[in-house]
Formats: structure tokens, C-alpha cells, sequence
């Protein structure tokens, strides 16, 4: 597995700890997962002073500009109050061994939405159609910058709804908007079901793992990659904080 080293002066910590049996949903797809009941589950968190969103200047396109009442705010660093860090994908990245999985047939959207992508960060999975709209009045394009998988560039007018998909895993993939330079998103592609994107709360669940020991991966467009190995039983879960934190 490719691990990235671009930490940024970020150290992690992590804390264990066991709760009983409980399950919950998985980031991708539970039904076709190889089973076993066993969850990781739990929170990240960045501690310190992140860098505060800025308010994000429209005015080089009006119907971007009209389109809020306020300007809208960076997305780079998401947090809360209380640190809860939003859009970091937490992942098995070691441990599945060679099993297979095949892909959802119902697409993952990305929608181009007053002139910003959403949402910022987007997990799907290998060969899984993406579908990318321009909910717009002003025309965008799409443009992935992969590693590994092919580059394309594709122009959206207003109402537009295209089908793309990744056949290679990549995590993660930055998306632009050539027309509009504050636009940028990231795409996530995975091989296996066991993904999540944090929200708000800055939770994840990757649930019904098979027994086993794995490499769980928090990765952030700014704060680099956390890892941790994990042991987990059947129907025992576990909880796994991540806390990146300023040097
Ligand atoms: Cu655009």
C-alpha cells in the first residue's frame, strides 16, 4: 500500500478503546461485504489553532457571486468547536488480504452547485459510475489531476449530467474546475467497501469487517496520513480516535 508521507509538521496520537459488539454501517456497500460483524469506529479530531476558512471571492464570475447572500468559506479545514475535523476520509488501507469485491452499479454524485463542488470530498469505488451535474447557470468543467488513473478534462454546461468512473484505487484524487479557480474538491477511489467520509461530527464507522488485524488510514487534504493497526473480532467493535495536532 502507497503510503504518503506529506504530514506537514503533524504529529497523531491515537486512543483505543474496546465497546461491545455493535454495528453499524459500513462506508461503502455492508451487503456485500465479506461479514463478520466487526466495526471500527470513532472520531477525529485536530487539536490546536487550525487555519480559519476565508471567505471565497466569486466576483470574476456574477452568477457565482449572485448565487450566495454570503460569500461562502474555504473547506480546506473543517472543524468545530470542539476540534471534530470534517471531510477526512478513514479507511482500511492493509489487511483484506485478496479479497475481492465487486462495484456498486448505483452511481456517486458530484454536483457543481453555486460554483462550488459538493460535496468537497467524495469517496466511491473502483469502476463505480460517478455522476457529475452542473446544477449551475454558469457553465463549469470537471477535471481530475490523478496518480494513477487516467486524466481527463470535461466541460459541463448548465443542466449537464455526465458519467465518468475510476478503474484504479487513489486516494485521493484533486478535482478542479478550470473556469472557476477556487473551485477544488477531492475524489477518493477504493477497491474495497470499508471507507468513510467524516462529517460534521467528525465521525467515521467502518462496520461489518471481517474479523482481523488492520491498517486503518485518516487521510486529510492538509494535515497527510494517520495510520494505526487494529485487531478486531466477530461482532466486536472498536474505537479508534484520531487527533491531528500542530507542531
Ligand atoms: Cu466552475
Amino acid at each position: 500500500m502507497k503510503t504518503r508521507t506529506r504530514t506537514l509538521g503533524i504529529a497523531l496520537t491515537l486512543a483505543i478503546c474496546v465497546s461491545g459488539g455493535q454495528l453499524g454501517n459500513a462506508g461503502g456497500s455492508p451487503s456485500e461485504a465479506a461479514g463478520g460483524g466487526a466495526s471500527v469506529k470513532g472520531t477525529v479530531k485536530f487539536q490546536g489553532t487550525p487555519t480559519r476558512p476565508k471567505p471565497i471571492s466569486m466576483a470574476a464570475d456574477l452568477s457565482c457571486a449572485k448565487e450566495h447572500a454570503t460569500p461562502v468559506l474555504t473547506e480546506e479545514v473543517m472543524t468545530d468547536s470542539r476540534g471534530l475535523l470534517q471531510n477526512v476520509i478513514v479507511f482500511v488501507s492493509e489487511g483484506l488480504g485478496d479479497r475481492k469485491f465487486d462495484p456498486p452499479t448505483q452511481p456517486v454524485v458530484i454536483d457543481q452547485r453555486g460554483c462550488m463542488f459538493q460535496p468537497h470530498v467524495l469517496a466511491l469505488r473502483v469502476n463505480q459510475p460517478l455522476e457529475m451535474i452542473n446544477d449551475d447557470s454558469t457553465a463549469h468543467n470537471i477535471h481530475p489531476l490523478p496518480a494513477s488513473n487516467r486524466e481527463w478534462n470535461k466541460a459541463e454546461i448548465p443542466g449537464t449530467k455526465l458519467v465518468e468512473s475510476f478503474p484504479r484505487e487513489e486516494i485521493a484524487i484533486p478535482v478542479k474546475c478550470n473556469i472557476h479557480p477556487w473551485m477544488r474538491g477531492y475524489l477518493a477511489v477504493f477497491k474495497h467497501p470499508y471507507f468513510a467520509v467524516t462529517g460534521r461530527d467528525g465521525s467515521f464507522d467502518l462496520s461489518n469487517l471481517p474479523p482481523g488485524t488492520y491498517t486503518i488510514e485518516a487521510w486529510h487534504e492538509k494535515f497527510g496520513t494517520a495510520t494505526q493497526k487494529i485487531t478486531v473480532g466477530a461482532n466486536e467493535t472498536k474505537n479508534i480516535d484520531f487527533v491531528f495536532k500542530s507542531m
